[in-house]
């Protein structure tokens, strides 16, 4: 379990961060923990990996690209009828997703850059791999684009998102994040990146960025996502609500401060909820879609229809019927 736990450390410290990479990271651990794992013995290869799988969703809880990157791994360990079978199955998955994920994003990269005009300035928000390979492509095709890039406090992912585009030679103005109404009669397109995305076409996504949709939509400015179609949400289909995480108190206030205050509370929570009616289109590697599309994404792309619950947890259908 040595690399896993590495892994599943590294994920909740946030020193691997961002939905995508998070879903890469969890693959690869996987996928380096099953060759690790010698037994020939498949019901102890089985729970093995299954314990493995555990730790690494347990890490965070809102970026829905983890839970499906570990589902799509270990999907064949139940099929496998040898040890070696159900490695091999979890090896070639695990590299499978990986080299997919990243073509996903090249491929998000070329449609969302066809949506940046020569002469726009976009805002984004936070540090989406997927929103900002959008950005860069447009910028390597010639386009002259400026960008608005916020703070993103407490954890600052904006000075991540202004060396990307700092390194890229694009011109950004950093801004705090209360800032953004100010400016936003300035933008022309409000590129952000997701964690989930639920059955609704609701957009789950660093904290603030509803506030950021909500403003861009009082001034028609267009929102939109990009998100690999593993950032779907399939348990939405059940009714499942994403669990937004609230992190450490700390983040916010030192505690010498807090200590000080002892009416005072503070409130972390890492996500907020856009509604579908606030974001314009969402760019997957399938292709644009209208936010009111994510049921066609779920259903015949991720191949996970309300049959596939009632399969897989034995859903009582009655009270549906
Ligand atoms: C990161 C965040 C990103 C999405 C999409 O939050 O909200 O916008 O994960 O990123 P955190 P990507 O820093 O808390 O992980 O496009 O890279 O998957």
């Amino acid at each position: 379990m040595m690399l896993v736990t590495e892994t599943a450390d590294k994920i909740k410290r946030m020193e691997i961060r961002g939905a995508g990479r998070i879903a890469r990271a969890a693959a690869q651990a996987l996928r380096d923990h099953a060759v690790a794992t010698g037994t020939r013995d498949l019901e102890a290869f089985r729970s093995e990996m299954r314990r493995a799988a555990d730790a690494l969703v347990a890490t965070r809880p809102t970026a829905v690209s983890l839970p499906n990157a570990v589902h799509i791994v270990i999907a064949g360990l139940d099929g496998a009828d040898s040890a070696e079978v159900a490695r091999e199955s979890v090896v070639r998955r695990a590299e499978e997703f990986i080299e997919s994920s990243l073509h996903a994003v090249e491929e998000i990269a070329q449609i969302g850059a066809r949506h940046i005009s020569d002469g726009d300035t976009i805002l984004t928000h936070c540090n989406s791999e997927a929103a900002l390979a959008c950005i860069v492509t447009a910028h390597k095709a010639g386009k002259d684009i400026g960008v608005f890039a916020t703070e993103v406090r407490p954890r600052n992912q904006g000075l991540v998102t202004i060396r990307t585009l700092n390194d890229a030679g694009i011109k950004t103005n950093f801004i705090v994040d209360s800032a953004v109404r100010s400016f936003m009669n300035d933008i022309d397109l409000v590129i952000v990146g997701a964690d989930a995305v639920t059955v609704n076409g609701a957009v789950i996504n660093k904290i603030g960025t509803s506030q950021v949709a909500q403003a861009a939509h009082e001034a028609r400015v267009n929102v939109v996502v990009a998100a690999e179609t593993y950032k779907f949400a399939p348990r939405t289909i059940i009714g499942e609500m994403i669990e937004i995480e609230e992190r450490p108190a700390q983040e916010v206030l030192p505690d010498d401060i807090a200590r000080t205050l002892p009416h005072v509370t503070v409130r972390n929570p890492g996500f907020d909820v856009t509604p579908a009616g606030y974001i314009d289109m969402i760019i997957t590697e399938a292709g644009a879609i209208p936010p009111q599309m994510a049921y066609v994404i779920i259903r015949e792309y991720l191949g996970w229809g309300i049959e596939e619950f009632h399969k897989t947890f034995e859903i009582n259908t009655r009270h549906m019927e």
